[in-house]
């Protein structure tokens, strides 16, 4: 007897119907705010090349480098700490899709076009409208590409002071050429504290005769663990042996992870974190035993020094955070008008008013690099200082929730790996807890009003007044200018009237008030102009009318007195158990 009566293998019969995939299209043509802001606000003579460049852009972000960030999730970072033979070598394995994301970042100049100021005061809006398109597909090459950015930025200030270091370091940061193209770190958060640097940081330096330092310490966090040079924060080590405690006591370094050979610098990887999400990036517990290191600062001026590279990297965090909401709402569109079941778009609302506040910072970078110093830039300059904090923690905040709610509208897919959804989810959250979590950028925001005397609110109303005067002539748009000027008086009102005491517990509110209104501004400026649509008009009304509150006036100040301090503390902490 031979065979069987029916074939025993068959191919499954999965049924007729299959799900199209939602579609990644020209993420630049797709963006018509980017497309109109872009036009609105460059010199004609540079619209052209630039917008040229990003519709280019736009294509290989939605093909080549987005197959690259999928292959290095499938790869993720390994750490090889002993060979076979029992050597210590703190080998950091990585995809090849990530090396080849660092050939691409330096072929496309996403540095260099930052500071080859091709474009004038343009070129920063230019180099952050290029890293909007490339973050949601460049699979966190975005992290390294940032501090890369704050530390060009920061070595560009001592060019003059240390010209051989700015020679070698930012020549190379700044590189158009792979081969020669070096990535930065920056390394701030120690075991004991990452908000609270000057009470953490235990890392000294130790002077060598040659002018250099020796570092020793153990850094906590070090994303992109195989950058090429970092920037770091230590405590020089005085003649009797001490180190000043505090702030005043860290100075800023710049620091090669290895020398020609490949051999690090006396800096042994530890481990490699266990992350929620960011599973392609390398982020790793470094042991620093006497590594070679140059000071950049002045003694005791490291946390000062650093806010410029914090600066840039803040507003890379908010324009990522901005642009992993473009990126799902642009899937979730695309798959409604494949699954008509579920066929709802999203509200465009808050994308509108995140895009254009990160555009708006970005350009006020450009002004106030490459512009002399004039009164109107001073007053700009405080704007940005306020509008960095705003920015990065309100947008940080806002896209775990937007992305959450995209989530929903794949319904189950939005919770399958395999489509890649849910690790954009997993990326957005990091956003609102690194570069400074939402309440240390609550507290930075008082910080640049104390510092300024408080001339900083003055600047920032008359900002918001600029923009929404045209919206105040407009009908349709009168009574949502008029409900922004009404609560930037009551907020400011609010700032001076609270009393010393509830300053702090209050910040969080006071911030976001301040960042809701600006984003009113915006867009109400945005809708006002000549080539407005009736959804921008439409946006910035419905912002108005229901995005705009709650302020922290809700309840005046009631909600922040000794008694609801107690009551909160008396909440929390009800039933706990020592
Ligand atoms: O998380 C990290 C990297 C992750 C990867 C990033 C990738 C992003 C892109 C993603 C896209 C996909 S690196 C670690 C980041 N760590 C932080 O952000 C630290 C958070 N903590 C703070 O920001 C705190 O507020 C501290 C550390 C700045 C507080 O320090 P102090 O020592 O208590 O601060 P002081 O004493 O108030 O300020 C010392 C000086 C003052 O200057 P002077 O002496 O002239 O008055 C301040 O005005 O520093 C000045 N300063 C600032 N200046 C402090 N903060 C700022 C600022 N933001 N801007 C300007
Ligand atoms: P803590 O400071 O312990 O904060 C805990 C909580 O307390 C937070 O909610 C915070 O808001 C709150 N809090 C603290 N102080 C106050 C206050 N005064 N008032 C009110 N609330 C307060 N760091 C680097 O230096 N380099 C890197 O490359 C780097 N990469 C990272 C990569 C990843 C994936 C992550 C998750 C972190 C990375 N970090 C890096 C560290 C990051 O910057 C810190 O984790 C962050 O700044 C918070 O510090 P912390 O973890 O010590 O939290």
């Amino acid at each position: 007897k031979s065979g069987h009566a029916t074939a025993p293998f068959a191919h499954a019969r999965l049924g007729s119907f299959f799900q199209a995939r939602p579609v990644l299209h020209n993420q630049y043509l797709q963006d018509s705010l980017l497309v109109s802001y872009l036009r609105r606000h460059l010199p004609k003579e540079n619209l052209l090349t630039v917008t040229h460049d990003l519709e280019r852009f736009g294509g290989r972000v939605a093909g080549e480098i987005y197959d690259l960030s999928l292959q290095m999730e499938a790869e993720q970072p390994r750490l090889e700490q002993i060979d076979a033979w029992g050597n210590r070598v703190d080998k950091l394995i990585t995809s090849s899709a990530w090396s080849r994301m660092k050939e691409i970042s330096a072929e496309e100049g996403l540095i260099a076009c930052g500071y080859e100021r091709k474009f004038g005061e343009w070129s920063r809006l230019y180099q952050i409208a290029k890293f909007y398109l490339f973050e949601p597909s460049g699979g966190l090459y975005g992290c390294p590409l940032a501090m890369t950015n704050g530390a060009a930025k920061t070595l560009e200030l001592y060019k003059s002071q240390f010209p051989a270091l700015y020679e070698r370091a930012f020549t190379r940061l700044t590189s158009r050429d792979p081969k020669l193209f070096w990535t930065s770190g920056q390394w701030m958060t120690e075991k004991q504290g990452g908000s609270d640097v000057a009470g953490g940081t235990e890392t000294i330096a130790v002077a060598r005769p040659d002018g250099s330092y020796k570092l020793y310490g153990y850094k906590w966090f070090s994303s992109a663990t195989d950058a090429d040079v970092t920037l770091t924060l230590a405590r020089i080590v005085g003649q009797d042996g001490t180190v000043l405690e505090g702030t005043k006591g860290l100075t800023l370094f710049y620091l090669e992870l290895r020398d020609d050979n490949g051999t690090m610098n006396n800096i042994q990887m530890l481990k490699l974190k266990n992350k929620l999400g960011t599973k392609q990036l390398p982020t790793a517990e470094l042991l620093i035993d006497g590594a070679r290191a140059y000071r950049l600062s002045e003694e005791g001026r490291g946390v000062a020094a650093m806010a410029n590279m914090l600066t840039l990297t803040r507003i890379h965090t908010a324009m990522g955070a901005a642009s992993a909401m473009r990126r799902i709402v642009n899937l979730a569109r695309d798959y409604a008008t494949r699954r008509k079941a579920f066929g709802k778009m999203l509200n465009r609302h808050p994308l509108h008013m995140h895009t254009l506040a990160g555009m708006e910072i970005s350009r006020l970078l450009g002004r106030q690099e490459v512009l002399s110093m004039d009164n109107t830039l001073a007053a700009e300059n405080e704007v940005l200082r306020l509008l960095v904090p705003l920015a990065k923690l309100y947008v940080s905040k806002q896209a775990v929730a937007v992305v959450s709610e995209a989530l929903e509208s794949f319904g189950g897919q939005g919770y399958i790996e395999d489509t890649d959804l849910p690790r954009i989810l997993r990326d957005t959250q990091v956003n609102a807890i690194w570069e400074g979590t939402t309440n240390i950028l609550s507290l930075d925001v008082l910080r640049a009003v104390h510092k300024s005397a408080g001339s900083v609110l003055n600047h920032f109303r008359n900002s918001v007044m600029v923009r929404i005067g045209p919206a105040m002539e407009c009908q349709g748009l009168h009574e949502s200018a008029y409900r922004v000027e009404n609560a930037v008086k009551d907020v400011l009102q609010f700032a001076t009237s609270l009393p010393q005491s509830s300053v702090e517990m209050s910040a969080r509110e006071f911030a976001y008030s301040l960042a809701r209104i600006y984003m009113g501004a915006l867009l109400l400026e945005h809708a006002a102009h000549h080539e407005a649509t009736p959804s921008d008009v439409y946006t910035a009304q419905r912002w108005c009318e229901k995005d705009l509150s709650p302020l922290c006036t809700h309840g005046k100040n009631g909600n922040f007195t000794e008694r609801s301090l107690k009551g909160n503390m008396d909440l929390v902490f009800d039933g706990y158990l020592e």
